[in-house]
């Protein structure tokens, strides 16, 4: 007989023979009836069954999130407080769990994020922890199928490469043979090659490692970057289909993922687009109206940055960065090159995307080199990619953990993925 899922149960008819497999969550004997609770990655029921000597034998071995296999009824007329049970005939074990376990799944009291993360696969079984990878998935599908339909084809570039982008401090360095490598921070370069070579819009859903050695709350050294690049585009291009996006991915989990966002208890609307554009001009006035003094072309720093997010209630952008903060590929605006056609989207204090328009000018490109101090060489095939026909482009890189994080008002990235990478941990 063919499995049935947990969650398909209540459509079923009563009567209904069924074969369920999943984790034994907890069982309880009784003086002529025996309960398992079941739980798969659908959701859980309860399997009743009459105490003989056959089952009651084995229902009194199964250790707790034993892997079973229950066969029975579908009831529909259950007095359990779901109002739906198994009424059981058999139950074997497919594969038996040893106890102690290393942590609850069913617990009143919550484990330190630390031990959690030390047996993240038995973590990873409470239902409000899988519900967060749900919602994370349907978020990037929606944000997927949105640049689909935009026309934007997905890429694949290399994580092995020999050249920094965002700054060349925060890079892991990797034997590669005879040469020096290093694991790659963006697909910023590569993105913006396959602009030359005429892909008009890229995406690409990837790792990106950063050696960053502070922890904090909402920094990985391995998280995963939306980016994407447009040809024919500026900065303003890029922040609409930025905000869409967001938009469309927030649609897909709001519409698919109701029980995850209940399980959470977190609940969450589709934003309205546009979202507010503030200059980094206009947030200086912001924090100068607090008495704090700061210096244009300086970095705002965490605390500015919450007495700016203290303004907007969700997404808003920051605009026209200074050239001394951003990288070297970032366009200046004309008007006042000092400033740049870059913006970061926030949400509250926190950075989720970072974007610009790019220089494309082959010149001002090598200009903006020497300004950062920075060796042509290094980046040959990339400047190469810009003398023989650069089209103008924009894009942004967008960061999955933060973007999930925010929505779901967690307060460690380290929640919003599945094994971690911090300046402490690569295991598991
Ligand atoms: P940036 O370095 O600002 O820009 O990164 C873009 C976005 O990636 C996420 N992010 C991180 N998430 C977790 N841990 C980290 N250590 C971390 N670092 C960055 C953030 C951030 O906003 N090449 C440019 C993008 C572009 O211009 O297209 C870039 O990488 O959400």
């Amino acid at each position: 007989m063919p499995r049935t899922y947990i969650g398909t149960l209540r459509g079923l008819e009563d009567g209904t023979r069924v074969v369920i497999y999943g984790w034994m969550q907890e069982a309880r004997i009784m003086k002529n009836i025996s309960f398992l609770i079941l739980r798969d990655s659908t959701g859980t029921i309860q399997a009743t069954f009459k105490n003989n000597e056959a089952t009651l034998d084995i229902i009194k071995r199964i250790s707790r999130e034993s892997i079973v296999r229950v066969e029975g009824t579908v009831n529909k007329k259950s007095i359990s407080k779901a109002g739906i049970e198994i009424s059981g005939s058999s139950v074997s074990v497919v594969n038996e769990a040893e106890a102690p376990l290393p942590l609850p799944v069913v617990d009143p009291v919550q484990a330190d994020l630390e031990t959690r993360l030390n047996s993240r696969f038995m973590d990873l079984r409470k239902r409000n922890i899988a519900a967060i990878f749900r919602i994370e998935s349907s978020l990037l599908w929606g944000i997927r199928s949105y640049l689909h339909d935009q026309k934007f084809i997905e890429v694949h570039t290399p994580k092995i490469v020999a050249a920094a982008t965002e700054g060349g401090s925060d890079l892991f360095p990797v034997r590669y043979f005879e040469k020096d490598a290093y694991l790659n921070q963006s697909p910023q370069l590569y993105k913006e090659v396959l602009m030359s070579a005429g892909f008009d819009r890229v995406f690409e859903v990837g790792p990106a490692f950063r050696a960053e050695e502070h922890n904090t709350t909402r920094h990985l050294n391995e998280f995963t970057s939306i980016d994407i690049e447009m040809s024919f585009a500026d900065h303003n291009d890029a922040m609409t289909m930025l905000e869409n996006a967001i938009r469309s991915g927030i649609e897909i989990a709001v519409r698919d993922n109701a029980d995850d966002f209940e399980a959470l208890g977190v609940s969450v609307s589709v934003p309205e687009t546009p979202f507010p554009r503030i200059t980094y001009e206009q947030c200086i006035d912001v924090i100068g109206k607090e008495g704090i003094d700061f210096t244009f072309g300086e970095d705002f720093s965490p605390e500015h940055l919450r007495i700016i997010g203290s303004r907007f209630s969700g997404f808003y952008f920051i605009t026209e960065w200074p050239a001394s903060v951003r990288p070297f590929y970032t366009m200046p605006k004309t008007e006042d090159p000092r400033l740049t056609n870059s913006f970061d989207l926030q949400y509250h204090e926190i950075e989720v995307t970072s974007g610009a328009q790019r220089v494309h000018d082959p010149k001002m490109l090598i200009e903006r080199f020497n300004e950062k101090k920075l060796n042509v060489n290094s980046f040959q095939f990339y400047v190469d990619a810009f003398r023989y026909g650069m089209p103008p482009h924009a894009g942004w890189g967008l960061g999955l953990e933060r973007l999930t994080m925010i929505l779901l008002g967690l307060n460690n990235i380290r929640e919003t993925t599945l094994f971690p990478r911090d300046r402490t941990r690569i295991v598991p």
